[in-house]
């Protein structure tokens, strides 16, 4: 224990005990990171204040910030600054498309519904990398979460594939922006794990089936697999590595 020792580490996407981002939050914990955590809703607040008490995990701050508002971006990054100064990791974990969207055919998209799914899913990342680096002054780690239907036709997953293709291509534009501040720019895909997000998905169930019967480990991955590797990539250990898509997915990637 103790990689994150003395590192102020932000989590954006707690939204109940089931949201990828509670895994990394125990991950980051066991650690040692300080954490600061930011909410879009007052309730995931309430659940996520319940949640650090029933686990003892201290928080250093809590913030209101939705990344559809520049304004709240600015606010929320400068009341960290204001208490707690320097921060050295942040973790992105926040999507969203209309539900409506994530089912028939892609072809069917909206306009608005595809500039939203890529407002709030894509282009936040670059948004809070922007806010975030004014505060890494002491070098940094941008960690974001994405999917397999970036790369890939997955049935349902539409509009927010191609939300997710646009955020890894970010991921590689905003590395190589941020290597000279030292910033490391990295991405997880998970496989899929039942979260509320995961819901708004149609036939979420034969994603999960087909893992367990195709996937190299034969077995689905849970939030705390995502939050330890996570860790790594907000820990030293990981300081050669930037620009990349780490695939936490029992193999099925490779798998034709
Ligand atoms: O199978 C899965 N669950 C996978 C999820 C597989 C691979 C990747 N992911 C991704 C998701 O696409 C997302 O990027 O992981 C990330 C987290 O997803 P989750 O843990 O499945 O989802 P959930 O528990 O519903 O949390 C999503 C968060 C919520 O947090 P808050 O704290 O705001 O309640 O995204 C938030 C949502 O509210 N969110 C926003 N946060 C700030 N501003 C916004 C917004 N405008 N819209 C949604």
């Amino acid at each position: 224990a103790g990689l994150l020792k003395d590192k102020n580490i932000v989590v954006m996407g707690v939204a109940n005990e089931r949201s990828i981002a509670w895994g990394i939050t125990k991950s980051l914990h066991r650690e040692g990171a300080n954490l600061i955590f930011t909410n879009r809703q007052e309730r995931s607040k309430k659940k996520l204040e319940k949640l650090l008490e029933e686990h003892d995990i201290p928080s250093k701050l809590m913030v209101s910030l939705d990344v559809s508002s520049d304004e709240s971006i600015q606010e929320a990054f400068q009341e960290i600054k204001d208490n707690v100064g320097v921060i050295h990791g942040l973790v992105h974990s926040v999507a969203f498309a209309k539900r409506e969207e994530l089912k028939g055919e892609y072809a069917d998209t909206s306009r608005d519904g595809y500039l939203l799914a890529h407002e709030i899913s894509a282009y936040s990342l670059v948004a809070v990398t922007k806010a975030a680096k004014e505060l890494m002054t002491e070098g940094g780690s941008i960690i974001t979460q994405t999917y397999l239907g970036a790369e890939r036709v997955i049935p349902n997953y539409n509009i927010m594939g191609v939300a997710k293709a646009s955020l890894e291509a970010s991921v590689r534009y905003l590395a190589e922006d941020m290597g000279k501040y030292d910033i490391r720019v990295n991405a997880i895909s998970a496989g899929p794990i039942r979260t509320l997000s995961a819901k708004g998905v149609s036939g979420f169930n034969e994603k999960a089936n087909v893992i367990v019967e195709k996937a190299p480990l034969r077995r689905n991955v849970d939030q705390d697999q995502v939050g330890d590797a996570t860790l790594f990539f907000l820990s030293d250990l990981a300081r050669g590595v930037t620009g990349e898509v780490l695939h936490v997915d029992s193999g099925f990637h490779i798998i034709g």
